[in-house]
């Protein structure tokens, strides 16, 4: 008898960039079956517009694009230095500083640029300390976000067109003036714990979904 032909069990492809970056955090199987899930929807929830579209991009084999971004931490003895974002994505909030990196330079010397450009300070070496993947709902580009600290800077910080820098006490940290995210890292960070993350968001204040990890070792990373 010939055997019927079943399909797969199986959601739209797990985006490569996922599979790859999330597989020290979360076994794969694990993130498969999530997606999964995540796909089929409950079947009491309507399919909402945007969730329909990345679906059908999904399945298209659109996706997934990821965009390189880097974060620097400015620790002085007790103190951080942090940036009320004035403009753009963000803004409104304080963080650290960084952006995209730019064709043609590294990671780490996109990071020192940024730093330089938004806060005036410069740095000759930087400590890679982690690196958070974030997922908007409804967006098909992932934030691949490389996050460095440094003890030792020069210069004065000084306000810039995209940021105003301030010195925080690091246990005084204005967490609700923050990403949602940072209260969860930044303890890590502080302590100089390695570490890697993902987090989905539904708007710019919602963490749906997240995973974070210390890890021994950052070095091996892809991208790096
Ligand atoms: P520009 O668009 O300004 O770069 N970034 C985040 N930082 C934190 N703490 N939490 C998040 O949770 C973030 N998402 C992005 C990366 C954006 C800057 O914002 C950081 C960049 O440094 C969602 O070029």
């Amino acid at each position: 008898m010939q055997k019927k032909a079943t399909r797969p069990l199986t959601g739209p492809p797990v985006p490569k960039i996922l599979e790859e970056y999330l597989c020290p955090v979360l076994p794969f199987t694990q993130l498969s079956t999530r997606l999964q899930v995540e796909s089929r929807q409950s079947v009491s929830q309507p399919v909402s517009k945007k969730q329909h579209q990345l679906w059908r991009s999904q399945q298209r084999g659109e996706m997934v694009t990821t965009k390189l971004l880097t974060l620097v931490m400015v620790i002085k003895q007790h103190q951080i230095l942090l940036g009320m974002k004035k403009r753009g994505f963000g803004a409104g909030r304080w963080n650290g500083f960084g952006g995209k990196v730019q064709p043609g330079e590294t990671i780490e010397e996109g990071a020192k640029r940024e730093l330089f450009e938004e806060s005036s300070l410069t740095v000759h070496s930087l400590e890679k300390i982690g690196r958070i993947l974030f997922e908007f709902v409804g967006e098909t580009e992932l934030m691949d976000v490389h996050i460095f600290r440094t003890e030792s800077y020069q210069g004065e910080p000084e306000e810039s067109e995209e940021m105003r820098p301030q010195w925080f006490d690091l246990d005084k940290l204005p967490f609700n003036e923050m990403w949602p995210d940072d209260s969860l890292w930044f303890p890590l960070m502080i302590q100089k714990k390695m570490f890697r993350g993902y987090f989905k968001f539904e708007g710019h204040n919602n963490i749906l979904d997240y995973t974070l990890k210390e890890v021994d070792d950052l070095a091996t990373d892809k991208g790096s």
